[in-house]
């Protein structure tokens, strides 16, 4: 069979009952499937040019929270979905992740050695294939998205795609690299930091959740539901992100701490404190479970991990 044609395969898994539902249990179920599914997609490293295949599965493979993905099945799942229908589109976005992370990592951005614990990947394959693996896994995205159920009508897929685009682009992770960029060195107020992380870290997130409503059949009122809870929790996201970059265990982390400080970046903390910025992060997450009023208990885990996006170590 082709690793490569994800509408080729249906998964066996269990739904969530939410009688017995222990988040850290489904983190780590859904996580495993999420690993399996995308060891299946990504090209082999047998396949040519091997280099590359093998610096997109290093990059892919072997770590991170999942969190994206995750989310995506989540939000099919709170819609009424299926999983199935949305786990090429979930590790689409896990793919994007990994090329930003990529670039972000690479000398002529944040220059960092270490990355979910390992080194990073131009530190193993070099620059060059660096910034390959990373545009392949961009393309790589597309192509999953183009291989999901024909079940799904093809303005949901377009939707999606455009969905995905914009979280990438300008609009999306790139403008707000590039404003976080300008703004280094630079006193930034709350509005401006809110501006750069809306795009550079929220957008993706947001986007996780509302194409797995797409793509679960959610109607319009589910996805606005979605959008707002989306819109919220990437802001918490951050804000324990920025908080964790002070106050967080580097070894647990994968990564050094302090590189806000190092590069001179504006953060909530530095900007709010850190006191002011939790309060911050769990306003967002009662907006988040708030804004989840309208979905029954299909959305338990969404709301668990609106949760637990703050209690977060790592
Ligand atoms: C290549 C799309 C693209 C953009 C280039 C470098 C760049 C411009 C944008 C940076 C985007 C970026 C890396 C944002 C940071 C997001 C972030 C907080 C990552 C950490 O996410 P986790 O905690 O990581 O989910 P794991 O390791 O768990 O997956």
């Amino acid at each position: 069979m082709n690793h490569n044609t994800p509408s080729a395969h249906l998964l066996a898994y269990a739904p969530v009952n939410v009688m017995s539902f222990d988040l850290q249990t489904y983190l780590k179920e859904r996580k495993t499937l999420i690993d399996s599914a995308m060891d299946r997609y990504l090209p082999s490293e047998a396949e040519q040019p091997s280099v590359v295949h093998e610096a997109m599965r290093y990059s892919t493979l072997d770590g991170g929270k999942r969190l994206r993905p995750i989310l995506t099945l989540a939000a099919c799942e709170a819609v009424g979905g299926q999983i199935e229908m949305a786990m090429p589109a979930a590790c689409a976005i896990e793919c994007i992740h990994a090329f930003s992370l990529i670039h972000d990592d690479l000398p002529c951005m944040d220059n960092d050695d270490f990355r979910r614990g390992r080194p990073t990947v131009h530190k193993v394959y070099g620059e060059a294939m660096a910034l390959l693996a990373g545009d392949a896994l961009f393309a790589f995205a597309f192509q999953l998205m183009s291989g999901v159920s024909s079940d799904i009508p093809s303005s949901t897929v377009l939707r999606v795609w455009q969905q995905i685009a914009d979280a990438t682009g300008t609009k999306g992770m790139v403008g707000g690299q590039v404003m976080d960029m300008q703004a280094q060195g630079q006193q930034s107020g709350l509005p401006e930091i809110e501006e750069i992380h809306k795009r550079k870290t929220g957008a993706l997130l947001k986007t996780s959740v509302v194409v797995g409503g797409m793509l679960g059949g959610g109607i319009e009122s589910e996805l606005d539901a979605l959008e707002i809870y989306g819109r919220n929790i990437g802001l918490a996201f951050q804000i324990t992100d920025d908080i964790l970059d002070i106050t967080g265990d580097a070894e647990k982390l994968g990564k050094p701490i302090g590189s806000d400080l190092k590069l001179d970046k504006s953060t909530y903390p530095s900007v709010i404190g850190i006191e002011q910025s939790r309060e911050l992060a769990i306003k967002a997450v009662e907006e988040a479970v708030e804004a989840l009023s309208v979905f029954d208990e299909k959305a338990e885990p969404l709301r668990a991990i609106a949760r637990f996006i703050i209690e977060r170590e790592l």
